[in-house]
């Protein structure tokens, strides 16, 4: 950021700051709701699948690019946001845009559940690191902290609740039914990309057996890949990068590198559920193409896991002033060998900046969301914080 930039988002931080919100409402934990509130998000998710597609939404990025099915009429709601990262999938992962697009698609989801469905409540989170709050004080609740963690346990986390009305279902859905998810409260969730199909997981704590090493070129890391990635998300690890910030004060980059990179915490809970969390095809369709992000939306896990990393980017946003409005990026992945996304983690030229407005595929597009519009979560359109 130029020194032009950051006063001016200086003199603008201060105006900001008289109209913050004063009354924010609570995203929750997924396993601190009620059982009824755990009824009511299940319900308004499904609700979602059932509104009709918004024809104000069109693709932009050029398919032979993003390699993603066309865009269908017969479609939802839920199925848009699904559509949406998919064809954005390159200029949200990996570029600037990936904290800040990311905080807003959460948000216009809970939105679209409140707007469409009456959901009363906030976006949950999936907190995969709970009990970290024990971790510094005392050996034993160290321990017993890590032990109460979804790391290390993931398999047998409380996540996986086949409740019909207020489970989100099983890890693992229905080996002899392409891994679609029969029990829980999303076995009717029919989604639209690539293909018709029901939500697939296939629990797997070796994700990069199946999706195959990303980075053959990285000197440092190759068998990693290979190995258990459920530490990547362990309290200790994320406590210590994110909220304790570790050596990324003021460095957005360096901060966004950890999160999203290759030994950082978005990653696994992505990866590990398999199926459409990791964007693996459904058996019917047949022209897969590259792998990546793209559909990973289509597992509403999604929304709980992005809440959990809005609220670690929060909690590191708050840590110290130089963290607040921090921010650099590029608006292109650079990413074809390990040494260029090294030097570029957040993306290459063109460079973005507070003022870069926020792609939405026509669906947010009128309202000219810049990345400044959210980066407060108390203030503008925003108005929430994380219990
Ligand atoms: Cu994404």
């Amino acid at each position: 950021m130029s020194a032009d930039n950051t006063d001016g988002a200086t003199v603008v931080a201060e105006a900001l700051e008289a109209q913050r919100c004063t009354d924010p409402s609570m995203r929750k934990e997924w396993r601190a709701l009620s059982f009824d509130e755990k009824v009511d998000w299940i319900a308004a998710v499904n609700c979602l699948s059932h509104v009709p597609h918004d024809p104000n939404v069109a693709g932009t990025v050029d398919r032979n690019v993003s390699q993603i099915p066309v865009l269908t009429n017969d479609s939802s709601l839920f199925d848009d946001f699904v559509y949406l990262h998919m064809d954005l999938n390159i200029k949200i992962h990996w570029t600037g845009y990936f904290l800040p697009w990311h905080r807003l698609l959460t948000f216009k989801f809970e939105r679209a559940l409140q707007d469409y469905c009456g959901y009363i409540g906030m976006q949950p989170y999936w907190n995969w690191t709970q009990g970290k709050w024990s971790l510094q004080r005392f050996r034993t609740l160290r321990l017993m902290a890590t032990a109460c963690s979804d790391a290390y346990r993931v398999a047998n986390s409380t996540m996986w609740d086949d409740d019909p009305v207020s489970g989100l279902g099983p890890s693992t859905g229905d080996e002899g039914n392409d891994f679609s998810l029969s029990k829980g409260g999303f076995s009717n969730l029919t989604l639209a990309y690539p293909s018709e199909h029901i939500v697939r997981r296939n629990l797997t704590l070796q994700p990069f057996l199946v999706l195959g090493n990303p980075w053959p070129d990285n000197p440092d890391d190759t068998l990693d890949y290979y190995q258990y990635v459920d530490w990547m998300f362990a309290p200790e690890y994320v406590q210590s990068m994110v909220v304790d910030n570790v050596n990324y004060t003021g460095d957005f980059k360096a901060f966004q590198y950890f999160l999203e990179g290759p030994k950082g915490p978005h990653g696994p809970p992505h990866w590990l559920p398999g199926g459409d969390s990791s964007s693996l095809c459904p058996g019917n369709y047949t022209e897969c193409g590259v792998g990546g992000p793209k559909w990973s939306n289509n597992d509403p896990l999604f929304y709980l896991h992005h809440a959990m990393i809005d609220k670690l980017y929060w909690e590191w946003q708050n840590k110290d002033p130089s963290n607040f409005y921090a921010f650099e990026g590029g608006s292109v992945q650079s990413m074809s060998t390990w040494a260029e996304y090294v030097q570029y983690p957040n993306g290459a030229a063109p460079w973005l900046n507070l003022n870069s407005t926020i792609p939405g595929d026509g669906m947010w597009d009128a309202e000219n969301i810049t990345i400044w519009d959210i980066i407060d979560i108390q203030s503008g359109i925003l108005c929430y914080d994380y219990e």
